[in-house]
Formats: C-alpha cells, sequence, structure tokens
C-alpha cells in the first residue's frame, strides 16, 4: 500500500516525505524519474512505496499547482515578501520584481515591510498607502514591539508560504517570532552577503504548529525577470488595468509611443511615479532578452 505525503526536504539524494500522521519517511526517488529527467521539488505532494524502518520510495509525483524557480519548491501558495523599512533601506525596485515574479508563478503576494520600530510612523503610512492602493496586501512588522505578528499567523496558517527579500531584513527573525525555534538562523548577513547568489539551492519546509508550511530562504540581492511577452508586462502592473485599451495605438507599451493613456496617469499621479519606472526598467529588460533569444 502507497503511502501519501509531502516532501519537506531533500538531502545527499534523499528526499524527507512527511505523510498525514506527520511521519517523516527517509525516500529514494524511483529510477524512473532521473530517467525521465523529472526533477522532485521540496513542497511536493508524493506517493511513497514504505519499506522498513521508516524508509521508502517515492513512485509518483502528485500534479503541481505551482511552481517556483528560486527557490526550487512546488505547491506554494503564498509569498510573503519581506523588506526591512530600515537597516537594509527598501529596495522597491527588488520588490517590484519579487511582486512580479509571484503573480507569473500565480502565487499570491503579501508584502511585509518589517522593522516597523525604526521608521516613524508617517514615513510608513505613505509606502504602504503606495502598494495599499494597488491593491497588495500589506503588512506593517516589528519583532523588537510585535506589531503586526498576530496579522502575520493569520496569513501563515495553512497555507504553503516562501518567505522571499533580501537578507538582513528580519525574515528569520519574524518567523521566530510566529512559532519559537522555527527558523534557527538570525543575524547571518555578512557571511550571507559574502557567499552571494548561489545560497538559495537548499530549501526546506518549516512545519507550523497551528496549520501550513513556511519555506525560509537566505535572500537574494538580484533578481532576473522571467520570460515574459513585452505585450503582458502590463497586465502585471494591477495600476495599469483602467488604462488599458485607452492608448492610441493598439498594443502600445506605454513607453516611447505618443498619447499613451498610462504616461498621462503617471503625469497626473494617478499612478506612482516609480512603479512606473520600475515597469519601464522591467520593459526594457524583458525586450533585450527577447532579443537575445530570438538570435
Ligand atoms: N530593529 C529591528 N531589528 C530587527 C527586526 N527584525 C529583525 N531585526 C534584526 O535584523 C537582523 C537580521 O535579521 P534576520 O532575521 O537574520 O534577517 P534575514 O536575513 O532576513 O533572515 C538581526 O540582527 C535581527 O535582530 C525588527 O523588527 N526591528
Ligand atoms: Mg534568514
Ligand atoms: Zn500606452
Amino acid at each position: 500500500m502507497w503511502v501519501e505525503g509531502i516532501i519537506i526536504k531533500g538531502y545527499g539524494g534523499f528526499y524527507y516525505v512527511r505523510d498525514q500522521e506527520k511521519f517523516i519517511w527517509e525516500c529514494k526517488p524511483r529510477g524512473r524519474f532521473k530517467k525521465e529527467n523529472q526533477q522532485i521539488l521540496v513542497g511536493d505532494r508524493v506517493q511513497i512505496k514504505p519499506l522498513n524502518n521508516n524508509k521508502g520510495v517515492v513512485e509518483k509525483i502528485l500534479p503541481r499547482f505551482t511552481e517556483l524557480m528560486r527557490p526550487p519548491v512546488a505547491n506554494i501558495d503564498r509569498a510573503v515578501i519581506v523588506f526591512a523599512l530600515k537597516e537594509p533601506e527598501p529596495n522597491l525596485n527588488l520588490l517590484d520584481r519579487f511582486i512580479l515574479l509571484s503573480e507569473t508563478s500565480k502565487v499570491t503576494p503579501v508584502i511585509c515591510f518589517n522593522k516597523a520600530d525604526l521608521v516613524p510612523a508617517e514615513e510608513i503610512k505613505a509606502i504602504v498607502n503606495n502598494y495599499n492602493s494597488i491593491g497588495y496586501r500589506v503588512l506593517v512588522t516589528s519583532i523588537k514591539t510585535g506589531e503586526g505578528i498576530e496579522e502575520l499567523k493569520v496569513i501563515l496558517k495553512d497555507h504553503l508560504t516562501v518567505f522571499a527579500g533580501p537578507s538582513g531584513v528580519g525574515k528569520s527573525s519574524l518567523l521566530n517570532a510566529v512559532q519559537p525555534g522555527l527558523s534557527l538562523k538570525t543575524g547571518e548577513i555578512s557571511t550571507k552577503l559574502k557567499r552571494g547568489k548561489h545560497t538559495t539551492r537548499h530549501v526546506e519546509l518549516l512545519e507550523l504548529l497551528m496549520g501550513g508550511y513556511v519555506a525560509d530562504t537566505p535572500g537574494f540581492s538580484s533578481l532576473y525577470l522571467p520570460h515574459i511577452p513585452k505585450e503582458e508586462l502590463a497586465e502585471y502592473f494591477p495600476e495599469m488595468d483602467n488604462y488599458w485599451n485607452k492608448c492610441r495605438f493598439n498594443g502600445c507599451l506605454h513607453f516611447r509611443e505618443p498619447d499613451c493613456a498610462v504616461k498621462e496617469a503617471v503625469e497626473c499621479g494617478a499612478i506612482s511615479n516609480i512603479r512606473y519606472e520600475h515597469y519601464k526598467i522591467f520593459l526594457e529588460e524583458v525586450m533585450s532578452q527577447e532579443r537575445r533569444y530570438n538570435k
């Protein structure tokens, strides 16, 4: 009889599968997976054939709902994108990239501005409003004052959530505030930064006692965009929805075209200038990707 479970960790060629009874199985993948080039991801729901001593063989990967590449994890339904309001200063270009990435992966983003204790309330309001008004859910948190932690718990409960964001913003601290001991590694900024971009390969799902899982990540300081056709980029900027089809040209990219409704909205302040600047940066990246692709 096969047992169904979820891959919570991969290590040294083994996959660790947690079943409904919270039992952990140490599994080898079936040889066929390698031959068929099927990769097992953390987060995959699988069926295993039990062997003796809580060992088993992964026999079948059940259909994935979502699939992220950085970090490589399946079936995530939420991304909590953490930025510090200060120390380090929020990099909004990177924040908008994270939002775009989670939208293209069909993962609901929740923006979390942490270290609220370091910044005056009025300043926080401005930055929060900017994203709230576009329709994104925004959390303001501090592990020093406990602000927003209860709200964060509600967001995490019964979901599979990835914690994304640069290093040093407080991801691990927040997880520990949600559940003591959940993420043991906090304050590792310097070593993480030195090791650079390639620290995200190892992912592990951490189980919440209240229900749900979170994947902590070491954090990245740069992020490439996925392949998006340039005509579709604006669809990932919800504030541009209202202006769809109102530009002079069909298929207007809201870039260098004249009589562009989006550009007019930016000029009159209906669309945030910063967000529009990021749109243009992303558009140029997407276009240069396309050029490389078509060579
Ligand atoms: N003032 C303040 N410091 C924080 C807060 N959250 C985390 N920190 C500090 O920021 C540093 C980095 O935190 P860490 O959780 O390791 O960040 P991570 O790299 O995103 O996991 C640590 O020194 C934490 O104590 C906060 O809400 N307020
Ligand atoms: Mg951390
Ligand atoms: Zn336009």
